[in-house]
């Protein structure tokens, strides 16, 4: 009955598109991308009822929003590929883990972003890309496309990343505090998996997405935070 074709609507640069692109990845669930842009936000939050992303529509026709519902839901419809750990120890600490990584560290990934002009250039670039043209970032420009996404970071940077950075205690003035917060996480993950495969073991959960969505949608992307990788993760 569930079974069928699935739909990630997102963008490339949203941590919770990249977590739910994570677990779709290792459930094996198929899917495909769709982008939200300015052409088709409208629908899309007349039938989630939120501007936030990711949604996944299924292929008994839902449209639903927020990776918190969406990865027990998943998890029981493809049960062959379990992401909740059995035991309740392990299982409460997966929903912990996740409550953490998703509320932790948006500041990080906040600020590495919009707190640095470097980076706005390249990532408000890549952000018109999705928005503007419905791109994905590894497509080709013309000369138009060039000049329509040049400065669409200094204006998400006006309209939401500095406010954004200022709500969560992220700004210019936190530079210290964050990257040195952000040292330690990378210094634990470095012990840890060089020992267990994921975070609870050999198997992922719904931690380890929470902790893929913000490395892949930002800390491996953005042209900032990856000068904060450090000897262990250059690559
Ligand atoms: N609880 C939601 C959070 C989703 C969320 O915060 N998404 C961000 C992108 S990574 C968003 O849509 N932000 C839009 C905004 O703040 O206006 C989930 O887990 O899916």
């Amino acid at each position: 009955m569930y079974r069928g074709k699935y739909k990630l609507i997102g963008q490339e640069m949203s941590m919770f598109t990249r977590k739910l692109e994570a677990q779709l990845r290792y459930q094996k669930v198929p899917y495909e991308w769709m982008l939200k842009t300015n052409d088709n936000r409208e629908i899309i939050e007349s039938r989630t009822g939120t501007r936030f992303i990711p949604a996944l529509v299924t292929p008994d026709g839902w449209m639903i929003s927020d990776t918190i519902s969406l990865g027990p839901m998943l998890h029981s419809r493809f049960f062959e590929v379990p992401v909740l750990p059995e035991t309740p120890v392990q299982r409460g600490t997966s929903f912990v883990l996740e409550d953490f990584f998703n509320h932790w560290y948006p500041r990080h990934a906040l600020h590495s972003r919009w707190c640095y002009p470097d980076n706005v250039i390249v990532t408000g670039i890549r952000f018109g890309m999705n928005t503007l043209l419905g791109k994905f970032i590894d497509e080709e420009l013309d000369d138009s496309e060039q000049i329509e996404v040049a400065n669409f970071g200094e204006y998400i940077h006006r309209e939401f990343g500095a406010g954004a950075c200022e709500v969560q205690g992220a700004g210019p003035e936190h530079k210290g505090a964050i990257q040195s917060d952000f040292s330690r996480l990378l210094r634990l993950l470095v012990q840890h998996l060089s020992n267990h495969e994921f975070l609870l073991g050999s198997r992922a959960c719904l931690a380890d997405f929470a902790l893929a969505g913000p490395f892949k949608a930002h800390f491996l992307l953005d042209p900032e935070p990856r000068t904060w990788l450090g000897d262990d993760l250059k690559f």
